[in-house]
């Protein structure tokens, strides 16, 4: 039976988080010897102290990793061999699925039900699904003539650097290690400063689970040091990032300005929710609109942000929208009925009311919500906050807000949703709710996103691409097989015969 929010409340009070950085099998102090706080966003407290690295680090690391790679430890494993390991690790994580859960919700904020239920299942799967695959994928032999055969076989790339942001930490680090350990490659792992500690806790089990020395590295650290230091290193082979559209342009540039290493970019968002006036009971579609930009305190890529609603429908639906957003309870993420917690960090609740404020000030109307809330408690609480009257044109519908604000935008025919909804420099994803079936093909074909839903929000199966297009989005497809190629490079053998 799963544990219960006051049952990881108390697990929070005993907790004692991996606090150093993890290099070679090993847990070890930053070079500098420097180190840097942890808070909690629901009440400002420290959670832990941990190490600082830096680019000292970063070298240490990637030696480690090229070491592990050169010596084959891992990457000349028999594949069945590498699938149990990795296996050895879901099964690991998934026996400290509470550990991790509680971990999770003192660095993030956000709800410890929603970090047990959907985060750590979610990176257990991720870990599964490719530890599966592994001994499954053949090369090929290219049809050419009689006398000569050319075969095509998979390499792993050698050592990635992967930089991971903080609202999924512990899912998006089992994104990036799943295909990278599957593929035989090392890993060094820079995680969001301000979200460590289960990438930390991650590291601990893959040795446990004998996945060999050097192959997994975790680096807590800042972007400008760490992460820069790490995406300009000349023997890191591949370098996968998930963050924002601005840092992800820079990883390109330190590319570009050391070995050329293979850039993998999955961004930032502004997915539309397209909903046309067909619908008879628009209860599930409240339902899936709320999720899509509520769920995580709408800190969430592919977050539903901007709803595009038939101008006949809008009354109606804005009207049962607000009276859903009113029942999603804001505050202490330990408590067992929240459905949204805090904002990462102080800084980023600022932006986010500094957009609210610039909505208002370019005239959109607040239809609900606002305003930070709970002050008393320390943490950085907003509640859930709609938009009507919103232009496309307007600040708050064209930049990513990554927080619970919705801009609700009308339109009249299927060609303006099309044109407004691709009306921005994001392609992550976007939703459409119809029933009638030869729109829903028209606008999903129209739509520039990587993923469209149709009557649903849905994007969370292994088995099925992730990625963006435009500016969401560089360079490959997480999740399913299409994100192992990322992590291999082919090579053509000719042999004559
Ligand atoms: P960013 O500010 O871009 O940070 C992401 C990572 O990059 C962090 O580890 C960060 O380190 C590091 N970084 C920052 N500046 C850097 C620099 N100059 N050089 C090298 N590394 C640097 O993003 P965030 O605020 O953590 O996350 C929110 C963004 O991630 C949103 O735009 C969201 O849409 C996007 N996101 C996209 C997806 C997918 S799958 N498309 C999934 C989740 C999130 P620090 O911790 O020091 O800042």
């Amino acid at each position: 039976m799963s544990s219960t929010a006051q049952e990881l409340a108390r697990l929070a009070e005993t907790i004692r988080p991996e606090t150093k950085a993890f290099i070679d099998g090993r847990f070890v102090d930053s070079a500098s010897g420097k180190s840097f706080d942890t808070i909690n966003p629901a009440t400002g407290k420290v959670v832990a102290s941990v190490a600082e690295t830096d680019r000292e680090d970063v070298d240490r690391a990637v030696a480690a990793a090229r070491s592990a790679f050169n010596k084959g430890s891992w990457r000349n494993l028999a594949p069945r061999d590498r699938k149990v390991a990795l296996l050895r690790l879901a099964d690991l994580v998934e026996k400290h699925q509470e550990e991790f859960a509680v971990l999770e919700c003192l660095d993030t904020g956000k709800p410890v039900l929603d970090a047990l239920n959907a985060d750590v299942p979610d990176a257990i799967a991720t870990l599964r699904w490719h530890a599966e695959a592994i001994d499954k994928i053949y090369d090929a032999v290219s049809p050419t003539s009689a006398d000569i055969v050319s075969m095509v076989v998979r390499e792993p790339i050698g050592v990635v650097g992967a930089v991971i942001p903080w609202n999924f930490p512990l899912a998006i680090t089992a994104v990036k290690i799943g295909p990278v350990l599957a593929g035989g490659n090392s890993i060094v792992i820079k995680p969001a400063e301000q979200t460590p500690l289960t990438a930390l806790r991650l590291a601990a089990l893959a040795a446990e689970a004998g996945i060999p020395d050097g192959v997994i590295n975790v680096l807590p650290g800042y972007g400008e040091t760490s992460g820069q230091a790490l995406g300009r290193h000349r023997d890191v082979d591949c370098l996968s990032f998930t963050g924002s559209t601005e840092v992800g342009g820079y990883f390109l540039k330190y590319a570009a300005e050391s070995n050329l290493k293979r850039v993998l970019l999955e961004l930032g968002g502004k997915s539309p929710v397209i909903v046309m006036d067909d619908i008879d009971d628009l209860g599930p579609v409240v339902e899936q609109i709320a999720l899509g930009i509520l769920f995580s305190q709408g800190e969430n890529c592919s977050a539903g942000s901007r709803l595009l609603v038939h101008a006949g429908m809008k009354d109606r639906l804005l009207e049962a929208v607000i009276e859903n957003f009113k029942t999603w309870k804001v505050g202490d993420p330990f408590a067992e009925d929240t459905k949204m917690g805090a904002m990462i960090e102080q800084k980023h609740m600022e932006r986010v009311l500094g957009y609210i404020e610039a909505g208002k000030r370019e005239g959109a109307l607040v239809a609900l919500g606002g305003n930070r809330i709970l002050e008393q408690t320390g943490g950085y609480f907003i509640e859930p906050t709609v938009f009507d009257g919103v232009a496309n044109s307007m600040t708050i519908a064209q930049e990513e807000i990554f927080g619970p604000v919705l801009s609700t935008i009308t339109f009249n025919d299927v060609e303006e949703a099309v044109a407004i909804a691709n009306d921005t420099k994001y392609g992550l994803a976007a939703q459409l709710y119809t029933n009638n079936l030869h729109i829903a093909h028209k606008v999903s074909r129209a739509i520039r996103a990587g993923t469209v839903s149709v009557n649903c929000f849905s994007e969370g199966d292994q088995a099925v691409p992730f990625g963006g297009y435009k500016q969401s989005g560089f360079g490959g497809r997480e999740k399913s097989m299409l994100a192992h190629d990322q992590y291999l490079q082919f090579k053509t053998i000719w042999m004559q015969l």
